[in-house]
């Protein structure tokens, strides 16, 4: 077997320690996480750790191996392949039918039980395993862990009396790290902070300035947007969900001066008509220096997404600067938005949405390969080099009766670092709609500018 240096090496490959900012389960943030079930894909490694756990134990004390489900249940199968020693396993709750058994397999009261674990941590979890294993008449004198964190599990069990055997420790492997220069000093100091048990000052990240964006951002709508919010010191698009064309034009004509886009739900209008809804709602954009955001959503196969974008009563791609799409067709399907600025739907506001992490880290593969995407709808940060929107902005953030959740235009500038934040009802509803625009306006800046 190669060297235990090289071995851990291999293991990390699989990406099996992360660094950064992490919220554990009890809430503390840590600067870094460990999760070691990939390690159990990779068979050849998996039977190594097997070996090296093995060769660290005295072997003729046990009778049967047993690992704490669920991430130590093969490397447990592994340690009783290589070693003869029979596996039993242990559920996580007892069947509630037939048996009700909490242990399976074959054992005998008094039996010799070496506990298998991947990652101790406070040692809470092992002392209740240990427990229920000993209630069902077995002896615990063993254990055998993976990795360490060093957060006082090991003490707390040989406290108790029990032999604690460990495989790598996270300053160990900080070391290892530190020396081929995966981590820098100042991570290394952050988590030798953390395991000494000091809350850990993870730096604020800033927002980057509308002026820095600008450089980065490549789309020509993105650019025209974020010059707009330059030079009228807003960053807010109000959603003008409104049934008559009239209202409307009035509506642009009253926000007009103190937004950067108008969204508009164009087939909401039930008196839609090319020539007297677009002409006159085109030059009050001109008038007023905003761009038409049309919030279609599109999310079907390409060519029917082309078809729906320009034809049909609306011709959207004849008037709308920016339209929305979801990502859900995949990235051919978004291939036909030409002469325009697609705004990709990652995550949206409304409760029990199936956008959750997952669906966003594959959409954020397609968003990042799509050159005509210019920004993303999310209730989530995104990389710098994209433009960020978020609906489900109010000053009162009590939500509506039909899912709608909202935030503060300060929480989602401060925590999501948006860059523009899209507002309807608490516009459009208002008794004096301008004078809330100019309210939700200097909100967004004022929280923008603290956010830098
Ligand atoms: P509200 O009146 O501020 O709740 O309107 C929000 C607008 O933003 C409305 O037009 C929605 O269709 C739109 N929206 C949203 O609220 N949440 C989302 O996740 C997406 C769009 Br995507």
């Amino acid at each position: 077997m190669e060297s235990k240096r090289e071995f851990f090496l291999e293991c990390y490959k699989l990406g099996i320690i992360k660094f950064g900012r992490f919220t554990l389960k009890s809430g503390i943030e840590s600067p870094f996480y460990v999760d070691l079930r990939p390690l159990a894909s990779e068979p050849k490694i998996l039977k190594n750790l097997a070996n090296y756990l093995l060769d660290m134990l005295p072997l003729d004390n046990f009778d049967v191996i047993c690992g704490v489900p669920y991430a130590a249940l093969p490397m447990a199968t592994a340690m009783s392949l290589e070693s003869y020693i029979p596996l039993i396993i242990k559920r996580k709750e007892a069947k509630t039918y037939g048996t009700k058994k909490l242990l399976e397999g074959i054992y005998k009261k008094g039996d010799n039980c070496l506990l298998v674990e991947d990652v101790i941590t406070s040692g809470k979890s092992l002392v209740e395993t240990i427990e229920e294993v000993e209630n069902e008449g077995l002896k615990v004198a063993d254990i055998v862990v993976v990795l360490d964190r060093e957060q006082g599990g090991k003490e707390k069990l040989e406290a108790k009396g029990y032999k604690v055997h460990t495989l790598f420790t996270i300053s160990e492997v900080v070391k290892i790290l530190k020396e081929i220069e995966c981590l820098t000093d100042e991570e290394v100091a952050r988590i030798n902070d953390f395991l000494n048990g000091n809350q850990v000052q993870f730096q604020e990240k800033k927002k980057i300035s509308y002026e820095n964006k600008l450089e980065k951002v490549e789309h020509p709508m993105a650019k025209r947007l974020l010059e707009i919010a330059i030079e009228k010191n807003s960053n807010l698009i109000a959603s003008a969900d409104i049934l008559s064309t009239r209202e409307l034009l009035d509506f642009a004509d009253m926000v007009g001066p103190h937004i950067v886009a108008l969204k508009t739900h164009i087939d909401i209008l039930t008196d839609f008509d090319a020539d007297s809804t677009i002409l006159p709602l085109k030059d009050l954009a001109q008038k007023h220096n905003f761009l038409i955001m049309e919030d279609r959503k599109f999310a079907d196969i390409g060519n029917t997404q082309e078809l729906q974008f320009s034809y049909g009563m609306y011709k959207i791609s004849n008037w709308a600067d920016l339209v929305t799409a979801q990502v859900i067709g995949g990235s051919a399907s978004l291939d036909g938005f030409h002469n325009v600025g697609v705004v990709a739907i990652l995550g949206m506001s409304s409760k029990g949405t199936l956008t959750d992490a997952h669906y966003r880290e594959e959409a954020m593969k397609i968003i990042e390969n799509q050159s005509n995407v210019m920004a993303c709808v999310a209730q989530n940060e995104i990389p710098d080099d994209l433009i960020l929107m978020t609906p489900g902005v109010n000053l009162s953030d009590a939500g509506d009766s039909k899912g709608q959740q909202y935030n503060t235009p300060e929480k989602v500038i401060n925590n999501y670092h948006t860059d523009f934040i899209i507002v309807g009802r608490g516009i459009y509803k208002a008794e004096n709609p301008e004078q809330e625009a100019v309210k939700y306006k200097m909100a967004g800046w004022e929280a923008y500018k603290k956010a830098l």
